[in-house]
């Protein structure tokens, strides 16, 4: 399973989750004022609880399970995602660097990068619609990070190591991504294009360094 539908499912639920913890959070504490200050109102100062087991242990109890919980959800994503990952069309070696991207695609003479300094001239990461790509991310420098949000990918740039995903991306189209792992002075600057094109269109890509 590509990594979008592996993790799309697993952010739609932690969002969830988090706005209901975000909302409980605001009702509880609006509700424990306004019954202090309904409470001092009446002069009967705050409530003196210096203990409540049963409430603490119950907290405690929530808590724990939901950690299970997300660390279970989480763990069965990363299982999902392509435990068996597809022979690729392509590989594509994606080299993070202060501040910018390279990509070389395997097999070919074809390096590209382009300017990171504004968004005119942005590298290009160009895929072939519906077909396994490989990516193989490393970085010259600092640690980077290769950050798709659209698809649900995320993939660390180490120096001196390569990380690997298969994706495949389902439709032609154009997105913009960035690096998400503060790397220095211009980290902001490091947003490169994905473009997933049909396969024949890559194809002459890979010969001639254009769409
Ligand atoms: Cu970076």
């Amino acid at each position: 399973m590509p990594f979008e539908s592996a993790f799309s499912q697993l952010f739609t639920q932690n969002t969830i989750i988090a706005w209901v913890v975000f909302w409980l959070v605001v009702l509880f504490m609006t509700g424990a004022m306004s019954y202090s200050w309904y409470r001092s109102r009446r002069g009967r100062g705050p409530l003196k609880l210096a203990e409540a087991n049963k409430l603490e242990l119950g907290y405690v109890g929530a808590l724990v399970g939901m950690v299970v919980f997300l660390v279970i959800s989480s763990f069965s994503a990363n299982a999902k995602d392509y435990p068996d990952p597809p022979k690729p069309a392509a590989s594509v070696t994606v080299t993070g660097f202060q501040w910018c991207w390279r990509f070389r695609y395997e097999g070919t003479s074809l390096t590209t990068t382009g300017q990171c300094q504004g968004l005119r001239n942005l590298p290009v990461l160009v895929v072939p619609v519906g077909q396994p790509v490989r990516l193989d991310v490393t970085s010259t420098d600092v640690i980077h990070a290769v950050w798709m949000p659209q698809w649900r990918f995320k993939l660390y740039a180490y120096p001196g190591h390569v990380a690997s995903a298969t994706i495949t991306i389902p439709r032609a189209g154009k997105w913009i991504n960035r690096c998400a792992q503060l790397c220095g002075l211009y980290h902001y600057q490091m947003w490169f294009w994905l473009q997933a094109v049909p396969p024949s269109a890559f194809q002459s890509y890979l010969r001639t360094g254009r769409l």
